[in-house]
């Protein structure tokens, strides 16, 4: 029998990077819906994630927290779905650039911008993302060249760094540039971010309901 695989989540956070990667996957699996302030600071759920933050993942006796490493985790544990450069491939450097990219300087980036936290010019060396400019000239290099970051086809990077793009620029953190749009919009077409997004949207209307 397959291992069973547990989500642990909130629809109303990260967790929906990795209910749409898990949606790619197309394995079943069990979510656990935690709330904030209360399940999520619980011993039950701190010996899963100690941060007591959502997304973490079980699968069988595997415990992986941090919405990439989770996808990277499922992209790798299911190869057939093709979602990860197989180690040994040349797209795999950019796979993991990528990917490591949107998870340390463009989520460190936005989240000090949303902070309203400005790096002094003098100060910017030591800061691992530069300047956001710098972050989003970047990627928009990237994703003005090809379709997908790491190959011909969608990866998890694509899903991770696109998730970043998207509600970056939904939240306005991020600017809208014309590239980033474009390539948003082709990856939510995608009938597993659809699907996602609507399992969730429900789970917040249900809750919503309960308050
Ligand atoms: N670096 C983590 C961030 C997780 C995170 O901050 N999750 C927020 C929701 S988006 C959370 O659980 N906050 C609850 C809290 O800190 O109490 C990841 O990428 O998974």
């Amino acid at each position: 029998m397959a291992d069973e695989i547990v989500f642990y989540a909130n629809p109303m956070s990260r967790a929906r990077i990795v209910r749409w990667m898990l949606e790619e996957v197309g394995e079943p699996y069990r979510t656990e819906i935690l709330d904030y302030g209360t399940t999520m600071k619980a011993p039950a759920y701190l010996a899963i994630n100690p941060m007591g933050k959502v997304p973490a993942l079980k699968h069988g006796d595997t415990v992986v927290t941090e919405a990439a490493a989770i996808c990277a985790y499922l992209a790798d544990a299911f190869p057939a779905k093709r979602l990860a450069p197989p180690p040994g491939d040349q797209m795999r450097g950019p796979y993991y650039r990528w990917l490591f990219f949107a998870a340390g300087p463009l989520e460190a980036a936005t989240t000090n911008k949303a902070l309203g936290f400005i790096v002094p010019p003098e100060r910017e060396r030591m800061a691992g993302y530069g300047t956001l400019d710098h972050v989003l000239d970047t990627i928009e290099g990237a994703v003005s060249k090809a379709d997908y970051l790491a190959g011909n086809h969608f990866t998890a990077a694509d899903l991770y760094l696109g998730c970043q793009l998207g509600w970056g620029m939904q939240f306005g953190t991020i600017e809208k540039r014309p590239a980033f749009e474009r390539y948003w919009q082709r990856l939510a077409k995608r009938p597993a971010w659809i699907r996602a997004s609507e399992i969730d949207e429900k789970l917040v209307v249900g809750m919503k309901k309960a308050e």
